[in-house]
């Protein structure tokens, strides 16, 4: 299914005169604040979260999986329902993908077709945590890191595979994740399973185009429960320092203990020149998946506060050095309509930490003034700034309301209609 333009202008017109009063008081605060609207905007309209290509569908979990119906049948289906978010937020202009659940059968046809709705391919991410037919060795006791060379060497090989397809899309990078671990102590030597692996992904990298590059994700616990090979920020940095330059962390926001300071990782990180990409999700308690600032808006936020500080500063990244994507999964709602909530709560962190009086948040820190500090904070937290989002989206020819117009135009319905109430897309 393909929007037309005139299905978003008519839905826009009918959002014109409260869209304009909202807007018209928003941008009068921000200026009484000293803030420039204009380049608020600039930002939030240049700023776009690729979507996961194993998003698209319902996840399930252990338990059971509940078909939510009209899911993609194939990656030409899932491009397609990304090219609907996008023509929505015009915010979602990329695509992650993974192989082997996509492997794409004619690169040029999937290429052609992507770039027709306005959609590039972001970091492609490998796949050994799972074993796939007629493959030789089993992933079972580890990929990167296993035991026996031959075993390795074919995750070595899958993983240059992968940057080959990337290549052809015009990726720019490659996502690692791994579930190799251990589930009882004594199973492995920690330190030999931990060289092991530095030494797979020195060879990953070494295979990878000289301006690619390789997204080291980690991940405390699941589906190894005593050990996982790279269980934290600290030793995806730990590889990513030893591996080379273009090697990065990656911070998926699920992939960390209750509680634990996010913000402050993306912060070091950043210091070092480390940061690779996101996985944007939240959870309440490890990694579920759940819609990016369902459960924890502030922690978000913060997040966001870090990073424009970070650059805005000058330090060693940059937001176009970033990869931004969700990683999410599906059981009870419809995956376009929680997509576009997760893109909208992320732009929603970004322009409220655009909101931050900078100088006067210095200020009371050099002065060890915690209240103001927080009050400081806290004034840009409050503001409500769904206006602004909603003008860079009409502005960019997206829809004022994204998941309103998306009920009005029966868009699920139609999908079911075209592709049956049965149909299961690719991914966990
Ligand atoms: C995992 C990781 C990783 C991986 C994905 C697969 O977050 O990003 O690619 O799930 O569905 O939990
Ligand atoms: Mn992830
Ligand atoms: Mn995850």
């Amino acid at each position: 299914m393909i929007l037309a333009d005139d299905q978003i202008q008519n839905h826009n017109q009918s959002e014109t005169t409260s869209h304009r009063n909202e807007l018209s008081q928003l941008t009068n605060l921000l200026s009484e604040r000293g803030k420039n609207p204009e380049s608020i905007l600039r930002r939030l309209t240049g700023f776009q979260v690729a979507i996961p290509s194993w998003a698209l569908g319902a996840g399930g979990t252990r338990f059971g999986r509940f078909s939510i119906g009209g899911e993609p049948r194939n990656l030409h289906e899932k491009i397609e329902d990304i090219g609907l978010i996008h023509a929505l937020n015009c915010s979602s202009g990329a695509v992650s993908l993974h192989i082997p659940w996509d492997i794409p059968k004619d690169t040029d046809a999937i290429k052609e077709h992507a770039s027709g709705l306005g959609i590039h391919f972001d970091a492609v991410n490998s796949n050994t945590f799972q074993d796939q037919p007629k493959q030789e060795h089993s992933y079972k006791f580890g990929s990167l890191s296993h035991t026996k060379k031959e075993v390795r060497n074919q995750a070595v090989h899958h993983n240059i595979e992968v940057i080959e397809y990337g290549k052809k899309l015009g990726s720019k990078a490659l996502t690692v994740w791994l579930a190799d671990g251990s589930n009882f102590p004594g199973q492995q030597n920690l330190r030999k399973t931990l060289n092991r692996t530095l030494q797979s992904l020195s060879e990953i990298y070494a295979s990878m185009p000289y301006n690619w590059k390789l997204l080291i994700e980690y991940k405390p616990f699941e589906p190894n429960f005593y050990s996982m090979v790279i269980p934290d920020w600290g030793t995806s940095f730990l590889l990513a320092n030893s591996v080379g330059e273009r090697a990065k962390t990656l911070v998926d926001l699920g992939h960390h203990l209750p509680n634990t300071n996010i913000e402050q990782i993306v912060a070091t990180l950043m210091f070092e020149g480390k940061l690779g990409g996101f996985h944007f999700n939240d959870s309440k308690y490890a990694d579920d998946d759940l819609t990016a600032g369902s459960i924890k808006p502030y922690q978000l936020f913060l997040i966001f506060c870090e990073l424009v500080d970070g650059i805005d500063n000058g330090n060693n990244d940059d937001f176009s050095n970033i990869d931004w994507m969700i990683d999410a999964s599906h059981n009870t709602k419809d995956p376009l309509e929680d997509l576009l909530q997760s893109v909208e709560a992320i732009q929603t962190a970004f322009a409220k930490a655009l909101l931050v009086d900078r100088n006067r948040l210095e200020e009371a820190r050099e002065e060890n003034d915690v209240v103001l500090a927080q009050e400081v904070l806290q004034d840009a937290w409050a503001t409500d700034v769904r206006p602004l989002i909603r003008e860079s989206r009409i502005k960019s020819g997206g829809a004022a309301n994204p998941i309103q117009l998306f009920r009005d135009l029966q868009v699920r319905k139609t999908l079911i209609k075209e592709r049956g109430i049965g149909t299961a897309a690719t991914g966990l």
